[in-house]
C-alpha cells in the first residue's frame, strides 16, 4: 500500500532522522503491506519545534476561522472516505462495511461537531467583577492506539485545533497508514504549517520522547493502563497537563423486567464489534439468577451472527485481532477462563485458521467476579456472563473492578435503569440500548483514566483559565 517514507512536520513531508523502518502487517493474512519510518527523539524534537513556532499564530486566529478549517478538514476526510476505509481494513482487519460506517463515519461526525462547537463556544465568561479567559494550553503531544485508527486521532486533534492548540501526533505502530492519510487531509484542508505534525514510530522511542519533551504542554494519551500510568508519572514529575483514556471492563446489567432478548443481542454485538477491541466494550454481562440459563442460550446462539473471515468480504462480521502479540494474549485469557472453571459455551482458545490473527467469538458462562476474565481487559471477542442474586449484588459486581469507562443498564422502564446507572462508578452508561452521541463526554472513572473526550467537555481539556479582576 501507499506510504510516506517521512514525517509530516511544519507543513511538509520530511525525511526521517534515522534509518529504521516499521513494517505494517495486514492482520487478516499476515502479509507486510507497507513500511513507515520509526521516528527518533530527533524527529520528535523537530516536530515539537514546528508546533511551538506555529502556536502563537494559531492561538491568535479567530475561533470561527479555526472552526472553518476543522470543517475543511472534515470535508477533506469525507472526500477520501473510501480510501481511508480500505486502509483501515488493510492495517486493522476490520470488516469493510464497519470501517466505512463506524471507523470513518464516527470521526466525520466528531469533526463536524467541533466545526460547530469551535465557532459557538464561549472562550470568555464574566463572574462578578472578573472576566475569565479560556486560553489554549499550548503544544499537545497526542499518542493514539490502533483500535480506532482515525477516530482516536480526530477525537484529540479536532478539539485541540478548536481550542487554539497545536499538536504533534504519534500514532500506534500497527496503524500508521491511516494517520498518514489524516495528515494528507490536514494539508489539503489548508491548516497552517506546523499546526499539526505527525511522527510515526514505536511507543518506547518516539512515544516516550514526545511524552517527556519539555516543549509539550499537554500529553493526551489513549492506550493501555500500564503505559498510561508511566505517562501520568512522567507528566506529574514535569507538572504538565495530562489526559488519559485507558482500559475498561464495562458491565452490561440486565435487570429483571428488561427485554432480555434485545439486551442480550445488543450486548453480544457490542463485544463482537471491532473484534472486541473497544475500550468501552460491554465485556461483562450481568443477568439475574432466574433468567441466567435463558440469557446464556441466547448469547451462545447470537454468536452465530458473527462469522469470521476475510474483512473485504461483505459477509464477514468479525475480523482478526490486531497482531501476533494480541492473538497470543487474547487466546491466553480464554485458556485462563477454562482453567479457572468458567463454562465455555461458544468459541475457545484454538486459532480458527492457520493464517491471520483470528479468534473464535467466545462466550463464557458461570463466570464469578474474582476470575481473571471478569477482572482484566481482554481486548478480544470474548464475553463473560455473570449471575447476580439481587440489585445490590448486581451493583457490587458492576462496580467491582479497577475500571470504570462504559456500561449499560436494561430495565422495564427508564426510571429504574437511570436509578441504577447513578450508582455505577463509571463514566458513561447506555440506558436501554442508548446510542452513541458525539457530544457526550467520554472517559473514565477510577483506573480507566483522567479527563474527557468529545463535545464541549472534550474541548475544555485543551484550555487553561486566566481571570482578570476589575
Ligand atoms: O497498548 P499501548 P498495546 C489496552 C488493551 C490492549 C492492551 C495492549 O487491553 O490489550 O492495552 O495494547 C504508545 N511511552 N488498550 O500494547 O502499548 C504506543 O506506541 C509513550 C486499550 O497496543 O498502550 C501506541 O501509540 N507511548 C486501549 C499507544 O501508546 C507509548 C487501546 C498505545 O499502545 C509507550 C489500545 C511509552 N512507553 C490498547 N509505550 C483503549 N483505551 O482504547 C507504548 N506507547
Amino acid at each position: 500500500m501507499k506510504a510516506h517514507d517521512g514525517m509530516y512536520i511544519g507543513g511538509a513531508w520530511r525525511p526521517a532522522a534515522g534509518r529504521d523502518r516499521i513494517e505494517v502487517v495486514n492482520p487478516a493474512d499476515e502479509t507486510v503491506i507497507a513500511a513507515v519510518p520509526a521516528g527518533t527523539a530527533e524527529d520528535v524534537d523537530a516536530a515539537v519545534r514546528a508546533a511551538r513556532a506555529a502556536f502563537p499564530g494559531w492561538a491568535a486566529t479567530a475561533p470561527a476561522e479555526r472552526a472553518a478549517l476543522i470543517g475543511a478538514l472534515r470535508d477533506a476526510l469525507a472526500a477520501r472516505k473510501g480510501e481511508i476505509a480500505e486502509t483501515i481494513t488493510a492495517e486493522l482487519g476490520s470488516p469493510l462495511g464497519f470501517s466505512e460506517m463506524v471507523h470513518v463515519g464516527a470521526p466525520l461526525a466528531v469533526a463536524s461537531s467541533y466545526a460547530e462547537l469551535g465557532a459557538s463556544y464561549s472562550f470568555e465568561e464574566r463572574l462578578g467583577n472578573s472576566t475569565v479567559l479560556l486560553e489554549p494550553v499550548g503544544v499537545v503531544g497526542a499518542i493514539t492506539p490502533w483500535n480506532y485508527p482515525l477516530h482516536q486521532v480526530v477525537a484529540k486533534v479536532a478539539p485541540a485545533l478548536a481550542a487554539g492548540c497545536t499538536l504533534v501526533l504519534k500514532p500506534a505502530e500497527d496503524t500508521p497508514l491511516t494517520a498518514q492519510l489524516f495528515a494528507e487531509a490536514v494539508h489539503e484542508a489548508g491548516i497552517p504549517a506546523g499546526v499539526f505534525n505527525l511522527v510515526t514510530g514505536t511507543g518506547p522511542v518516539a512515544g516516550q520522547a514526545l511524552a517527556a519533551h519539555e516543549g509539550v504542554d499537554l500529553v493526551s494519551f489513549t492506550g493501555s493502563t500500564a503505559v498510561g500510568r508511566q505517562i501520568g508519572a512522567t507528566a506529574g514529575a514535569a507538572i504538565k497537563r495530562v489526559a488519559l483514556e485507558l482500559g475498561g471492563k464495562s458491565a452490561n446489567v440486565i435487570l429483571p423486567g428488561a427485554d432480555l432478548a434485545k439486551a442480550v443481542a445488543t450486548g453480544v454485538g457490542h463485544v463482537m464489534n471491532n473484534t472486541g477491541q473497544s475500550c468501552n466494550a460491554l465485556t461483562r454481562m450481568l443477568v439475574h439468577r432466574d433468567q441466567y440459563e435463558e440469557a446464556v442460550s441466547l448469547a451462545a446462539a447470537a454468536v452465530a451472527n458473527y462469522p469470521a473471515g476475510d474483512p473485504t468480504d461483505p459477509a464477514t462480521r468479525l475480523g482478526p485481532v490486531i497482531n501476533a502479540k494480541q492473538h497470543e494474549r487474547v487466546r491466553g485469557f480464554i485458556a485462563k477462563g477454562i482453567e479457572e472453571g468458567a463454562r465455555l459455551v461458544a468459541g475457545g482458545p484454538d486459532a480458527p485458521s492457520e493464517r491471520g490473527y483470528f479468534v473464535a467469538p467466545t462466550v463464557f458462562a458461570d463466570v464469578t467476579p474474582d476470575m481473571t476474565i471478569a477482572q482484566e481487559e481482554i481486548f478480544g471477542p470474548v464475553l463473560s456472563i455473570l449471575a447476580y442474586e439481587d440489585e445490590e449484588d448486581a451493583l457490587r459486581i458492576a462496580n467491582g473492578t479497577v475500571y470504570g469507562l462504559g456500561g449499560a443498564v436494561w430495565a422495564a422502564d427508564e426510571e429504574t435503569a437511570v436509578a441504577f446507572a447513578r450508582r455505577m462508578d463509571t463514566g458513561q452508561v447506555d440506558i436501554n440500548g442508548g446510542r452513541f452521541n458525539v457530544l457526550a463526554p467520554f472517559g473514565g472513572y477510577k483506573q480507566s483514566g483522567v479527563g474527557r473526550e468529545l463535545g464541549p467537555h472534550g474541548l475544555t481539556e485543551y484550555l487553561q483559565t486566566k481571570s482578570l479582576q476589575f
